[in-house]
């Protein structure tokens, strides 16, 4: 592929270039105390272009047609797929020239098994493999198909909000770090209310996503129109409140058909399944990561580059001045930094005291929504019962009924509550990621530690991928683009509250399930009306309790995680302080000295300023 070549011709340039990346290594290892050499990095940066992968799942409710729609993109009956409950496991689709299919158990074991839709259903399939009670945590499945080709990953997901609460959570942590995502949404009926929720939240952590209509043989043109329309108007809808866009288009396909029209060749039948469209659109999708990738590489290396010439530059000055001069220099620069510190402190700390109240706030507000949905569910059916209904079927289903709509207000109610959050402590955390930018760009000491922390993070030390995992999404397009880590990390601190409301919404969708299929199980079969208010009571209060619990444990985390990026900062800063600028003045003085050759230090200034302007 011509493109492929050309993208990696400016990789080789900077990964073949021996003078320039010793010269990285040389004079970053002066700053960045316990940052890996810059050339290590840059290796594994280039590795990732020439080998890159974006992890696309496909998420839906139950039932959607997702694995359908895989088995269409691939063109062959892999998949397994049913009408009841069936994928619980998440499933990797990537490219191999040798067709395999590996099992990965949680217990760190595998094994290797064929590759067929028969083979696999004894770990995918619900029915063999029961709320994924053997273990599985995924399973990777390499076949050589052009389309995966450029790096591309399809991942089969259980369905959101599925009856079995367990392979729900396994497809809302499997989404928890990742970009992209193609929505599989319903023609008829239209999206959901308990769909929408589940959208709104897990739409707002991704940077990307396509939405497919998966057109069932039966539906007519009209219907498919009308339904396009109103889901069209439902999405954009998400998109304003949830601050993302939404390009307005909805990929209408028809798996049947396309999985038909490929067995049996027939290219008439292909292009009115409209699964060529789907796979243009993914198609785009690689091509633009590799773009950002590659823009991802350019702008590291420069920032490289811009922290060696910076203590070239010291060094050069340095060289001009008398030892006292020096010795007084260093002071000044010492004192700037702790005072800068001192003033980072006071905000930051303002900022955690600002979580800490938000938590509790945040609380009390789930206490509040639990109550109110207990007492609407409890005055709704008791409102039944008063009026004749007693016992049985009705009054079971009415009370699922009941539940589902209260719990339904609770989860809206609690993201807008999330959403205003994350809009304050976002306006904060601007005013300290401007202070600490403004710093950057007056001292030389602290862009060498705002730097060191982004070449920490590179290095995936595992504070930076827990921040990572936080943020969300940045795992992929976010981490990329090229902004110093510390502030991504900082800057980002929205970013969990918003993922948080969304993996909510993704709880929530699943405890509506579960509690209704709980209740349907549990009939309610008091014979009087005074009996059946009894006998509800206690059903009431595990509603209340569930809800508060779980709105709670969720929030709480996220503020939890949100307080432990501010201190890692913060702990940062001083232990770089006292070690790096207090206890090695002293072997650095002695390495300065030798690093005052005026006429190298010009040329080594010359020669990293040419590399730069080769990366424009
Ligand atoms: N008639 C028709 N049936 C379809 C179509 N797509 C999917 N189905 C059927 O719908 C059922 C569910 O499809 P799946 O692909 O298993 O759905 P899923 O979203 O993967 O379901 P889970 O894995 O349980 O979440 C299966 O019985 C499919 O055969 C379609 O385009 N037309
Ligand atoms: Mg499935």
């Amino acid at each position: 592929m011509v493109h492929e070549r050309i993208r990696c011709i400016m990789v080789d340039i900077i990964t073949g270039d021996s003078k320039l990346l010793s010269l990285l290594d040389t004079y970053l290892s002066f700053d960045v105390s316990n940052a890996i050499p810059a050339s290590e990095v840059i290796a594994k940066l280039a590795q990732g272009i020439k080998k890159p992968e974006l992890i696309v799942p496909v998420l839906g409710s139950q039932g959607m047609g997702k694995s359908t729609l895989i088995n269409a993109i691939l063109g062959a009956n892999i998949l397994p797929n049913d009408a009841d409950e069936t994928t619980c496991v998440p499933v990797e689709i990537r490219y191999g020239t040798r067709e395999k299919a590996v099992v990965y158990f949680q217990s760190g074991e595998s094994s290797e098994i064929e590759l067929s839709c028969d083979s696999l259903r004894e770990f995918v399939d619900n029915n063999e493999n029961d709320g994924n009670e053997k273990c599985v945590s995924h399973i990777a499945l390499e076949t050589s198909n052009e389309l995966l080709k450029n790096g591309l990953v399809i991942v089969d997901l259980p369905g959101v909000g599925s009856l079995t609460q367990n392979n729900h959570e396994t497809t809302m942590r499997y989404i928890r770090q990742l970009c992209t995502a193609i929505f599989v949404i319903p023609t008829v009926p239209t999206i959901r209310r308990s769909e929408e929720i589940f959208i709104r939240g897990a739409w707002s952590s991704f940077s990307s996503a396509i939405f497919v209509q998966n057109r069932w043989d039966g539906e007519t043109d009209e219907e498919v129109n009308d339904s396009v329309e109103f889901n069209s108007k439902v999405l954009r809808n998400i998109a304003k409140n949830a601050h993302t866009t939404f390009s307005g288009k909805i990929c209408v396909v028809n798996a049947y058909k396309a999985i038909l029209g490929r067995i049996h060749n027939n290219v008439t039948e292909c292009e009115e399944s409209n699964l060529p469209e789907l796979i243009s659109e993914l198609e785009n999708l690689g091509e633009n990561r590799i773009q950002t990738e590659k823009e991802n590489f350019k702008n590291k290396v420069a920032a490289y580059i811009d922290t060696a010439q910076a203590v070239v530059m010291q060094f050069i000055n340095e060289s001009k001045m008398s030892e006292e001069q020096l010795k007084v220099e260093r002071i000044k620069i010492r004192e700037e930094f702790e005072a800068a510190t001192k003033e980072i402190q006071i905000l930051v700390d303002d900022l955690t005291e600002c979580v800490h109240s938000e938590k509790d706030r945040a609380d009390i507000f789930a206490g509040e929504l639990a109550r109110m949905a207990a007492e609407n569910l409890r005055a709704d059916i008791r409102k039944l019962i008063d009026s004749g209904v007693v016992d049985g079927e009705q009054l079971t289903e009415a009370f699922s009924d009941y539940q589902e709509k209260y719990l339904l207000d609770a989860i809206e109610q609690h993201y807008d509550f999330m959403s205003q959050l994350t809009y304050e402590l976002g306006k904060k955390l601007e005013v300290l990621s401007e202070k600490i930018q403004v710093e950057r760009a007056s001292s030389f000491e602290a862009q060498k530690f705002e730097n060191g922390q982004a070449f920490k993070f590179e290095k995936g030390l595992a504070v930076g991928m827990d921040i990572a995992g936080v943020l969300g999404g940045i795992g992929a397009f976010s981490a990329v683009e090229g902004t110093i880590a510390s502030f991504t990390m900082l800057g980002s601190l929205a970013g969990p509250a918003g993922m948080a409301a969304g993996f909510l919404a993704g709880v929530g969708v699943s405890m509506v399930v579960g509690l209704i299929a709980h209740k349907t199980k549990h009939a309610i079969t008091a014979k009087r009306g005074s009996q059946a208010k009894r006998a509800i009571e206690p059903l009431v209060k595990e509603y209340e309790d569930k809800i508060y619990t779980t709105i709670s444990s969720n929030t709480n985390s996220v503020f939890d995680e949100m307080i432990d990026v501010l201190h890692t900062y913060m702990d940062d800063r001083r232990t770089y302080y006292e070690s790096v600028m207090c206890s090695k003045e002293q072997t650095a003085d002695d390495e300065y000295k030798c690093k005052y050759d005026v006429s190298e230090l010009n040329e080594h200034y010359t020669y990293l300023e040419s590399k730069k302007e080769a990366l424009r």
